[in-house]
C-alpha cells in the first residue's frame, strides 16, 4: 500500500536479470573460497566463503548493476551472448566487492554499529579488528576474479588500472574524510562546500559512479578519449549528488530502510548538511554547532537535528535535490559523443529522490 510520501520505484534491472546477478554470486562465492590452489587451508576457505556472504550480497547492489545495465545498453547487440552477459555479471560482483572492503573499513572508522540491517561485521564477536584483514581480503577477491574471467580480453589491462586508480582515490578522499576532526574534535572553519566536494569527489564518486560506468564502457570496446571525458564530468556530478543523498539519510533517513543508524553528527563529518548549517548559521546557532557537533551524547546529537531542522535544511535538500537532477539531466542531454543517455538517466531515476 502507497502512502504520498512514498518514493517513486524504479530498477535498474529486471527481476530475472537481478536474480542472474544472485546466481553469478554463488559461483563467485566458489571461486573464490574452493580454489584449488588454497585447498590446504580448509579453514581460511571456509571464513573466505563467511566473509563474503556477510558483507557482499546484502545491499541494494546499485554499483553492480549498474554495471549490468550499462553494459547491455553500450555493447553491439551482436556481442550480447550470454557468456558476455555473465561476464558483465563478474565484473558488477568485482565492483560490489571494492565496494564491500571499504564498508568494512569505513564503518571502523565512523564507529557504526549496524550496516545493512545487521551489526558491522567489525561488532561481530568472532571479528572484531581481524575485519581489517579480512576487508583485506574481500579487495583482492577482485583480482582473483579479473584474472581469472578477463586476463584474455582486451579491457584487462585497462580495468585493472581503473580499480587501482578507483581504490587509490576512494583511499585519498576517506583520509580527507577523516582528518578534518582532530582527536574527535571537528574544525568547524574547515568545514567549507569546497572542502565538502573535494571529500565527496574522492570517496565517493570514483567507486560509486566513475567505476561501474567505466567498466561497462571498456567492455563494450569504446575506449574514446572524449567519450570518457565528457562521461567524467557526469559521473562526478552524480557522485556528488549521490553522497548528498547519503548525508541527508544518515541524518534525517529511517533506519529500517537505510539499515545503518547514522554516526556523522556525534562523529563530527564534513557532511553537507553540517557545510549548509554554518553557511546558514548566525552567531548564536554557530555556537551551537561548536558547543555539540562531533559529541557522543544523545542531547547534543539531538540538539544538532533541531539546529537543522530550525535551518530548513530539508527544504534545502528537496531543492538541491530538484535542482542537481535537472542539471544534471541537461549534461546528459548535451553528450555528443554517441554515449546512450540512458546509460546514466536510468541511474538517475533509481537514484532520484531515494529514500534508501
Ligand atoms: C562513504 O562514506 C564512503 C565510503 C568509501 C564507504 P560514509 O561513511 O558516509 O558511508 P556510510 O554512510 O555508508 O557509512
Ligand atoms: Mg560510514
Ligand atoms: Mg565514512
Ligand atoms: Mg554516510
Amino acid at each position: 500500500m502507497g502512502t504520498k510520501s512514498e518514493p517513486p520505484k524504479f530498477s535498474l534491472v529486471t527481476k530475472e536479470e537481478s536474480d542472474q546477478f544472485m546466481t553469478v554470486f554463488s559461483d563467485i562465492v566458489k571461486d573464490l573460497s574452493e580454489d584449488e590452489e588454497h585447498s590446504d587451508m580448509p579453514e581460511v576457505n571456509k571464513r573466505f566463503a563467511q566473509i563474503l556472504k556477510y558483507n557482499v550480497p546484502n545491499g541494494k547492489k546499485t554499483r553492480g548493476l549498474q554495471v549490468v545495465a550499462a553494459y547491455k545498453l553500450l555493447e553491439k547487440p551482436v556481442n550480447l551472448t550470454p557468456a558476455n552477459i555473465r561476464l558483465a555479471n563478474i565484473m558488477g560482483w568485482c565492483v560490489e566487492l571494492l565496494q564491500s572492503f571499504y564498508l568494512v573499513t569505513d564503518d571502523i572508522v565512523d564507529r557504526s554499529e549496524t550496516r545493512r540491517g545487521a551489526p558491522c561485521w567489525y561488532k561481530r564477536e568472532d571479528v572484531g579488528l581481524n575485519a581489517i584483514n579480512d576487508a583485506v581480503l574481500l579487495e583482492q577477491g577482485i583480482y582473483v576474479l579479473l584474472k581469472k574471467y578477463f586476463s584474455n580480453h582486451h579491457c584487462y589491462v585497462p580495468t585493472l588500472e581503473l580499480f587501482h586508480d578507483a581504490t587509490l582515490k576512494t583511499t585519498m578522499g576517506q583520509i580527507l574524510d577523516t582528518i578534518s576532526s582532530i582527536n574527535g574534535k571537528p574544525k568547524l572553519e574547515l568545514y567549507t562546500m569546497n572542502r565538502y566536494n573535494a571529500i565527496v569527489k574522492y570517496k565517493a564518486a570514483y567507486y560509486t559512479i566513475k567505476l561501474p560506468i567505466t567498466s561497462a564502457m571498456y567492455m563494450a570496446n569504446l575506449y574514446d578519449t572524449e567519450m570518457h571525458r565528457q562521461a567524467h564530468t557526469i559521473v562526478m556530478e552524480m557522485g556528488r549528488f549521490f553522497q548528498i543523498q547519503d548525508d541527508f539519510l544518515d541524518c534525517f533517513g529511517d533506519p529500517t530502510r537505510i539499515g545503518k543508524s547514522g554516526t556523522d553528527i556525534r562523529e563530527g563529518k564534513c557532511t553537507w548538511l553540517a557545510v549548509m548549517a554554518l553557511q546558514k548559521a548566525n552567531s548564536a546557532q554557530k555556537k551551537t554547532m561548536e558547543e555539540h557537533y562531533g559529541k557522543p551524547d544523545p542531547e547534543s546529537v539531538e540538539k544538532i537535528r533541531s539546529l537543522y531542522e530550525e535551518l530548513n535544511l530539508t527544504n534545502a535538500y528537496a531543492m538541491y535535490q530538484e535542482e542537481s537532477f535537472n542539471m544534471i539531466h541537461t549534461q546528459i542531454q548535451q553528450m555528443s559523443r554517441g554515449l546512450p543517455p540512458d546509460v546514466f538517466l536510468k541511474l538517475m531515476r533509481k537514484l532520484y529522490k531515494r529514500d534508501c
